[in-house]
């Protein structure tokens, strides 16, 4: 039993997806995904804007074991506000299989950037969705990511498309790697060639240390499952442009979705039809992600 009660809308991961028919290669990672609480053990933080269902670390590393992938990155979901104990906890069952994006804020002392590090903790996240936490001040996040590079860090961003133009300059300043969530969410209703996700294509090309995750396809999707058709122009273009850097990821257990809840499995079949060589789905799922967050 929870000490919280999950918002009335929520939906809950699926609970028995289907085993893939792609088989992902030796070694890949899930490089986008989540814990929540359980809430009795890790409270949710007093500022979310969201109460989710619990999603545990043993649940996720079975999900892991099911679908055939070997490691995860794990990010600090915002109902956890920079309250990284579940994350850490995760990391530490995970017997090294596991990586960590946290959230800090700038009072941080470099002994829990230490800790932080010593549990696998290798980046930070930046959210600027405001449906999701309350602004904050450019010269902090500037701060922050100034206290990380040292570190070999990197800095994980969450933005909606139509914010790039007023966040370009601030992403392009950054001294570290930067991972974009979910294609900077584009608007795929949209062509692929239209001039907004160019302003992202033009992101990447002009700095080599942004990298974009090519996940969310059932949060992107207009058309739906399970196909998710209307995504894969924008996943292909990111991923044959820019081959060493994209990641992919499941976002299990998939917060705030309100149209549907995927089926894990068939979303890892979406992978094939993204990167639709062996070798580009060699970099997405194996060599990219252990570069980032292994090397
Ligand atoms: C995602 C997407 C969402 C939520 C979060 O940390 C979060 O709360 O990332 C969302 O609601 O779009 O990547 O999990």
């Amino acid at each position: 039993m929870s000490a919280f009660q999950m918002d009335k809308d929520w939906l809950v991961f699926h609970p028995n997806p289907s085993k893939p028919a792609f088989q992902v290669p030796r070694g890949a990672v899930d490089a986008h995904c989540h814990v929540f609480g359980p809430g009795n053990i890790f409270p949710y933080a007093s500022q979310r804007k969201y109460t989710p269902c619990d999603a545990s670390a043993a649940q996720l590393f079975a999900l892991r074991d099911f679908l055939g992938f070997e490691r995860n990155v794990i990010v600090q979901a915002t109902c956890h506000g920079a309250d990284n104990r579940a994350l850490v906890d995760a990391l530490q069952r995970s017997d090294g299989r596991a990586r960590g994006v946290a959230t800090i804020e700038s009072t941080v002392t470099d002994a829990e950037l230490d800790a932080l590090d010593a549990a696998g903790v290798r980046g930070v996240r930046f959210n600027f969705v405001k449906r999701l936490v309350d602004t904050v001040p450019h010269e902090t996040l500037a701060a922050i990511a100034a206290r990380i590079a040292p570190r070999g860090w990197h800095i994980v961003i969450y933005f909606e498309a139509a914010e790039l133009p007023e966040l370009y300059d601030f992403i392009a300043s950054l001294p570290t790697p930067v991972v974009v969530d979910h294609m900077g969410r584009p608007d795929v209703a949209k062509p692929v060639e239209d001039a907004e996700f160019d302003l992202f294509i033009r992101l990447m090309r002009e700095h080599q240390n942004i990298w974009s995750k090519v996940s969310c396809p059932e949060r992107l999707t207009k058309s739906g499952p399970p196909n998710y058709e209307d995504v894969i122009p924008f996943a292909r273009r990111l991923v044959e442009t820019f081959p060493d850097r994209v990641l992919w990821g499941t976002d299990w257990p998939h917060p705030n979705l309100k149209s549907h809840m995927p089926d894990d499995g068939r979303l890892v079949d979406f992978i094939p039809r993204i990167a639709t060589t062996q070798e580009l789905q060699r970099k997405l799922l194996v060599d990219n992600p252990m570069r980032l967050y292994w090397s």
